[in-house]
C-alpha cells in the first residue's frame, strides 16, 4: 500500500537493496584474492561515493523502461536488471567525480569532504576511479552475458565514457596556467564543453539502456537522443549557475569555477552583459584563488543581474524543450522525456 510519499521512497529502497546485491558480488569478485583489508577499504570507497547522490540518473532506467513498456507489469527480473543498469551508470558518476575533484581542486561533495580530503586517502583516490571504472563491465558481464543486447551495452558504455572524457579534456585545457585569456570564452565553447562532459552520461545514457533492455536499436532513436542532449546542456547551465547562486547546504558543494577559471555559462554571459570598466574587472579578478578576488567577480555578476538572465535562460529552455518533446510521434517517449524535464525544471540542488 502507498505510502504518505507515495511508492517514491519503496522504490528508491528498492532500488537501494540491488546496489547491496551488486556490492557483495564485487566485494566477493573470484578474479581477486581479497583479504579482510583489501574488502573493508573497497567496501567503504564504494559506500562513500557510489550511492549519496540525488540518484536521479539511475533510477531514470527503471522509469523510463517502465514507460516504454506502456503500463504493463515488469516482472521481477525486469525490475532487477534495470536497477543494476542503473546502478552502473550511478558507479560511472562516481567514477567521474571522484576524478572532476582532484581536477578542480574541490572541497566538499553530497556534503560531506571530496573523497580524495580524506587523510587517509588522498591520491589512492586516483586509483579507486580507475576500480570504480572497471567494475561497470564487472557488473555487466555477471548480469547481462547472455542477453542479446549485451555487446550493445558494453558499447554504449565505452562510447559515452569517451564522449565525457574528452568532455572533460576540454573543460580542463581551457584553464591552463599561462594560457588562461577570457576572450577565448563564448556560448559555443561552453556549449561543446557541456554536451560532452554532461549530456551524454547524464541524459542520453539512462534512456539509452532503458531502450537496449526493451529490444529497441539505438540507431532508430537519434531525434529522442537529440532532445537528450539538449536537455543536458540545459541541466549543465544550471550546474554553473547553481556553482555561484545555489546554497552550499542543498548542492551539497561548494562552488569553484570562479577560481578555477572554468567556461562557466555565467562568465560567458557575464562577459555579453558587462560594459567596458567591467570587462576590465573580469580580465583581472576572474581564475584567482583569493576570497578577495572571488567577491568581486560575484559582486559584478550581481551588478549586471545574472540571476535574472539566467531565469530568463531558463523558462526559454523549458517551452523549447517542451516544444520538442511534443513534436515526438510516439506517447511513451513524450512520457519519458517529459518526467525527466519535470525532475530538473527550477531544480535547487
Ligand atoms: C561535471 O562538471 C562533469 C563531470 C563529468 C563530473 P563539474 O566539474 O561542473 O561538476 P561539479 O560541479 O559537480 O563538480
Ligand atoms: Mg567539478
Ligand atoms: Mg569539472
Ligand atoms: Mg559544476
Amino acid at each position: 500500500m502507498a505510502n504518505l510519499n507515495g511508492t517514491t521512497s519503496d522504490l528508491r529502497a528498492d532500488f537501494l537493496k540491488v546496489y547491496s546485491v551488486l556490492k557483495s558480488e564485487l566485494l566477493n569478485d573470484p578474479a581477486f584474492e581479497w583479504t579482510d583489508g583489501s574488502r573493508q577499504y573497497v567496501e567503504r570507497m564504494l559506500d562513500y561515493n557510489v550511492p549519496g547522490g540525488k540518484l536521479n540518473r539511475g533510477l531514470s532506467v527503471i522509469d523510463s523502461y517502465k514507460l516504454l513498456k506502456e503500463g504493463k507489469d515488469l516482472t521481477e527480473e525486469e525490475v532487477f536488471l534495470a536497477s543494476a543498469l542503473g546502478w552502473c551508470i550511478e558507479w560511472l558518476q562516481a567514477y567521474f567525480l571522484v576524478l572532476d575533484d582532484i581536477m578542480d581542486n574541490s572541497h566538499t561533495r553530497r556534503g560531506q569532504p571530496c573523497w580524495f580530503r580524506l587523510p587517509k586517502v588522498g591520491m589512492i583516490a586516483v586509483n579507486d576511479g580507475i576500480m570504480l571504472r572497471n567494475h561497470i563491465p564487472r557488473i555487466l558481464k555477471n548480469h547481462f552475458r547472455t542477453k542479446p543486447y549485451y555487446v550493445d551495452l558494453l558499447d554504449l558504455f565505452n562510447e559515452v565514457e569517451f564522449q565525457t572524457a574528452s568532455g572533460q579534456m576540454i573543460d580542463l585545457i581551457t584553464t591552463i596556467e599561462g594560457e588562461k585569456d577570457l576572450s577565448k570564452y563564448s556560448l559555443p565553447l561552453h556549449r561543446r564543453i557541456v554536451q560532452y562532459k554532461t549530456a551524454y552520461y547524464s541524459f542520453y545514457i539512462p534512456v539509452a539502456c532503458a531502450l537496449l533492455m526493451a529490444g529497441e536499436n539505438l540507431e532508430k532513436h537519434t531525434d529522442v537522443k537529440d532532445v537528450l542532449i539538449d536537455m543536458g546542456i540545459y541541466f549543465q547551465v544550471q550546474d554553473d549557475y547553481l556553482d555561484c547562486f545555489g546554497e552550499p547546504e542543498k548542492i551539497g558543494k561548494i562552488g569553484t569555477d570562479i577560481e578555477d577559471f572554468k567556461c562557466s555559462w555565467l562568465v560567458v554571459k557575464a562577459l555579453e552583459h558587462c560594459n567596458e570598466e567591467q570587462k576590465k574587472t573580469l580580465f583581472e579578478h576572474y581564475g584567482k584563488e583569493d576570497p578577495a578576488d572571488v567577491a568581486k567577480i560575484k559582486a559584478l555578476y550581481n551588478d549586471i543581474n545574472l540571476q535574472g538572465v539566467f531565469d530568463e535562460y531558463e523558462s526559454k529552455s523549458y517551452e523549447r524543450l517542451t516544444k520538442s518533446i511534443e513534436a515526438h510521434p510516439s506517447k511513451a517517449v513524450q512520457a519519458v522525456l517529459k518526467s525527466f524535464l519535470g525532475k530538473i525544471y527550477k531544480r535547487q540542488k
